[in-house]
């Protein structure tokens, strides 16, 4: 598929009627759509279709005979119609045998849907493009004893039971909208119920649904989404539309959630919170689902997009609308750091690797490749720079304008930013590259000083990406501020406000929007200087301040100003890049050269153990204790050893954890909380924070004697009241030394049986086992993928294993004889056969072999050329082809 061979459809859809008859061994579908033909050249109808079993098909109520339409395994085409027409299709389609998860398929006992991007046509001929809308009517007719609950879009207008006793019901969804907005649900479910009154007043009736025994797990999805709908009606004016908003959680689900009209359904994994099977992690993971899905309802749904190229028109609009959301409801900086630490690690690593894509695509296989990181990470950043560029006024009143001008109809990326440049009068010419180039630009930074004169010399580049040798120039907004020897911001009015006279001379524009310090230039060529007169001494320069554009910064430094940075920027993003830095270059530098290391984590270790009970200040102090991951330093360092590095993550940790001892205990014994679980700010912040300290503690301890560490987790994992203490715990006591196997084995078990029945806890169990970094664990994995709880069919629990093996597990995942590689690629392929959208990105970690070792980089291409020969999927095929084009 090609961007620029979009062509509009030629036929307007006034309506779609679907009836869906549910029995145990099939379900037949029967849709009447009213045509309307757009122009007198145009005469040939053409409907999307995969695996469908074509029962009839008649117009105007006339059946038409086979010769007198064609069909084949993609399409179903029609010639010489009349200018309006009523079309109806019966298909025959198999539930139950729909392992995909896309189209209509069974979840358990529960039927559901799931038409993004391309599923409808798994259902009934039909135009499924998101350009084409429609009115929907769906009635759903199944066995009245077995469904207590059937869903779709809209509003219910009838139930009733037949003659022949079974149930019939009917929702009319007012809204235009295209197929892969569709959706219907049908099952034996609970339901909580509650409400929303919006801003001019309306009731809205909100209802989460789940399998009865999960029903109480839902009340804090309830009050994310109130909070949401709250929150997009004071930040962006968006207020709900239909009067009541579901939400339907299932346990097989490819995604996190989707927005269908209405009628979300969601992964369990994004809806299910409680304090004994539930993390902190996925407590804010539900809160920020939740949200997303509900914002999408204007950004998505109101305003959806012309063609799939677009997808980053509501993909990545509505992860920067989600990450604001959390910001203001938890802590801004907190979020934005893991906003950064996530983009900086996958997406960065995509934008390096053979999969690279800009943020609108030009070419696709199969659009089910296309919904990565880029789309949604890179995107919203790229989101996010436009509202840095224009301030917060100007922002909202162009949001309002984009939805206003595009509401109920379908719009492009290019829409979106020709209403940022219509409210502005912003010049976005050269903006407009983040959206066409694929690539991290580079921004090299010289920084020289004589006497109170600072000159920092500026250039930009961006490796080449597939298709792409040579880059054009972006627009790229850069954040600075300047930070006194003792801490104060000296640039700007808060510079001013300080005492402090200096000037900045450049040749290029830049603001000075809020009175804290921070100036805003708009870097829109390759090379600049910027000159800072006036400075005083020992001052330093705090550069790209809330990671203002996703670039990557080669800025030589020294660590003393690192230390002065991490210590005391007002920018909390800055503090944290500037302690990982140095803790970045430690692990890559010899052992005896851990100086910097030890003094950026006394300081900060001692700030924990005197610092107020704040959340915000905890949870910063942990991130930036935090080592850099081991991915993170390798693309730092690309073609180094995975393994060595990993290791020396783990020295520095077990050095730091000696050295700083009576600082970790007592960030442990100040932290660690006998109170029953909340997962608001502070609570989640100490646990993170006494974790963080039990790590370096652990390691320490560990260094003096192997299973030393033992009594420090256990005695954790023994007393806790919650998942997030529980996890930890028994993720480290699974890393400790191999003669404590026995032990190790008594928890395994324990863990498992004590969570026996919830199924997001047992994935849980699988991917702490997956995770756990210990060499030789290769053959509890594969013993593992044949387990009876393993399940290749449910996507949490293959992830669970699968991925998180790819992921995480640095150590065994990458042993040097490519055999995790080799079984990693066994499961793929037969994940393959079941549901290629699965198999596809569970390859991911295979195609980013450009950052290893060649070693490695061999035995993975090995991997890939094989999946590569044996798959099915066209999925699967542009992956490994693509990869290996490189
Ligand atoms: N639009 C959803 C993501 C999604 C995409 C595809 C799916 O099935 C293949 C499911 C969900 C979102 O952004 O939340
Ligand atoms: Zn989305």
């Amino acid at each position: 598929m090609r961007l620029e061979d979009y062509q509009p459809y030629s036929f307007e859809l006034e309506s779609t009627d679907l009836t869906f008859d549910i029995r145990a061994d099939h379900t037949d579908v029967e849709s009447t759509t009213s045509f309307r033909r757009k122009n007198d050249e145009q005469n040939e109808l053409e409907l999307d279709g995969i695996d469908l079993e074509l029962l009839s098909i008649a117009i105007d109520n006339r059946p038409l005979t086979s010769n007198e339409y064609s069909v084949d395994s993609t399409k179903l085409s029609i010639v010489d119609l009349p200018e309006r027409f009523k079309l109806t299709i019966q298909t025959r389609i198999y539930p139950q045998a729909n392992t995909a998860l896309e189209g209509l398929y069974r979840s358990g006992d529960l039927y559901c849907t799931q038409c993004e991007a391309e599923g409808f046509r798994k259902i009934t001929y039909y135009p499924d493009r998101p350009d084409v809308q429609s009115k929907f009517t769906t009635t759903l007719v199944a066995d009245s004893g077995q469904f207590g609950v059937m869903l779709a879009n809209g509003n219910l207008i009838r139930d009733e039971i037949t003659s022949d006793n079974r149930r019939r019901v009917t929702w009319v969804d007012p809204f235009n909208k295209p197929s892969y907005l569709f959706a219907l649900v049908a099952g034996n479910l609970a339901v909580l119920e509650d409400n929303f009154t919006t801003l001019s007043g309306r009731n809205i009736a909100l209802r989460i649904y789940s399998e009865p025994h999960n029903i109480d797990a839902c009340t804090h999805a309830m009050e994310s989404l109130k909070r949401a709908m709250a929150w997009d009606e004071s930040a962006f004016g968006r207020e709900y539309d239909l009067d009541t908003f579901m939400i339907v959680a299932v346990e097989d689900f490819n995604m996190g959630a989707m927005e269908n009209k209405g009628l979300n359904i969601f992964n369990t994994s994004c809806v299910l919170a409680s304090p004994s099977t539930a993390t902190d992690a996925a407590y804010l993971r539900v809160e920020g689902v939740v949200a997303h899905e509900y914002f999408h309802n204007w950004s998505g749904n109101r305003v959806t997009c012309r063609d799939w190229f677009q997808l980053s028109l509501k993909e990545g609009f509505t992860v920067f609308r989600d990450s604001e959301f959390s910001a203001a409801m938890n802590s801004r900086n907190v979020k934005r750091i893991q906003d950064v630490d996530v983009l900086r690690t996958a997406q960065f690593a995509e934008d390096a690797s053979p999969l690279a894509h800009p943020v609108r695509p030009t070419s696709y296989i199969e659009i089910s490749n296309f919904y990565t990181t880029t789309i949604y990470e890179k995107g919203a950043e790229v989101v996010r720079m436009l509202s840095t560029m224009l301030g917060q006024d100007n922002f909202r009143s162009a949001t309002d304008l984009y939805f206003d001008r595009h509401d109920g109809g379908a719009a492009t990326t290019e829409d979106f930013v020709v209403a940022m440049e219509d409210v502005s009068g912003v010049n976005l010419d050269r903006f407009r590259n983040w959206y066409s180039q694929a690539g991290t630009p580079v921004i090299e930074v010289e920084e020289s000083r004589i006497n109170d004169l600072i000159t920092l010399h500026l250039k930009q580049s961006c490796p080449p990406s597939p298709n792409q040798p040579s880059k054009s120039t972006f627009h790229i907004p850069i954040s600075i501020g300047l930070i006194s020897i003792d801490g104060q911001d000296a640039l700007g009015q808060a510079g001013a406000a300080n005492g402090f006279d200096i000037h900045v001379h450049t040749d290029l524009n830049f603001e000075n929007p809020n009175a804290d310090g921070t100036l805003a230039f708009h870097f829109d060529c390759e090379e600049t200087t910027i000159t800072i007169s006036g400075v005083p001494p020992k001052s330093v320069v705090s550069f790209l301040r809330g990671f203002s554009a996703p670039v990557n910064v080669t800025f030589p430094r020294s660590n003393t100003d690192l230390l002065h940075l991490a210590t005391l920027d007002t920018d909390g993003f800055v503090r944290w890049d500037a302690a990982q830095k140095i803790l970045g270059s430690t692990i890559t530098t010899p052992a005896s050269d851990t100086q910097f290391a030890k003094a950026l984590l006394q300081k900060l270790s001692r700030s924990a153990v005197s610092a107020a009970d704040d959340g915000e200040t905890k949870a910063l102090l942990a991130s930036a204790m935090t080592l850099p991951s081991t991915l993170y330093v390798l693309d730092q360092n690309p073609g180094r050893d995975v393994i060595e590095l990993d290791g020396g993550r783990d020295r520095l940790l077990s050095e730091m954890g000696i050295a700083l001892e009576d600082s970790w205990e007592e960030i442990v014994n100040q932290n660690i909380s006998d109170s029953p679980y909340h997962a608001d700010g502070i609570s989640i912040a100490r646990r993170s924070l006494s974790h963080l300290a039990m790590d370096y503690l652990g390691a320490g301890l560990e260094k003096r004697g192997p299973g030393t560490a033992w009594d420090l987790y256990y005695d954790l994992y023994r007393r806790c009241d919650n998942l997030t203490d529980r996890l930890f715990a028994f993720s480290r006591l699974l890393r400790l030394e191999a003669s404590l196997a026995e032990k190790k084995s008594v928890v395994i078990q324990d863990f498992h049986d004590r969570f026996n029945a919830s199924a997001l806890v047992t994935d849980k169990w699988f991917s702490v086992q997956a995770g756990c970094k210990v060499s030789g664990t290769l053959p509890r994995i594969v013993e593992l993928a044949t387990h009876p709880e393993f399940d290749l069919q449910n996507p949490n629990r293959a992830r669970a294993l699968l991925s998180t093996f790819a992921t995480v597990n640095h150590r065994e995942f990458h042993r040097s004889d490519g055999k995790s590689y080799t079984f990693l690629a066994d499961q793929i392929l037969k994940l393959d056969s079941l549901n290629p959208q699965l198999a596809s990105r569970v390859c991911i970690p295979l195609t980013r072999w450009q950052r290893f070792d060649s070693g490695r980089q061999e035995r993975m291409k090995d991997s890939l050329e094989r999946i590569q020969r044996d798959c099915q999927s066209k999925d699967l095929r542009e992956v490994t082809q693509k990869s290996l084009v490189a």
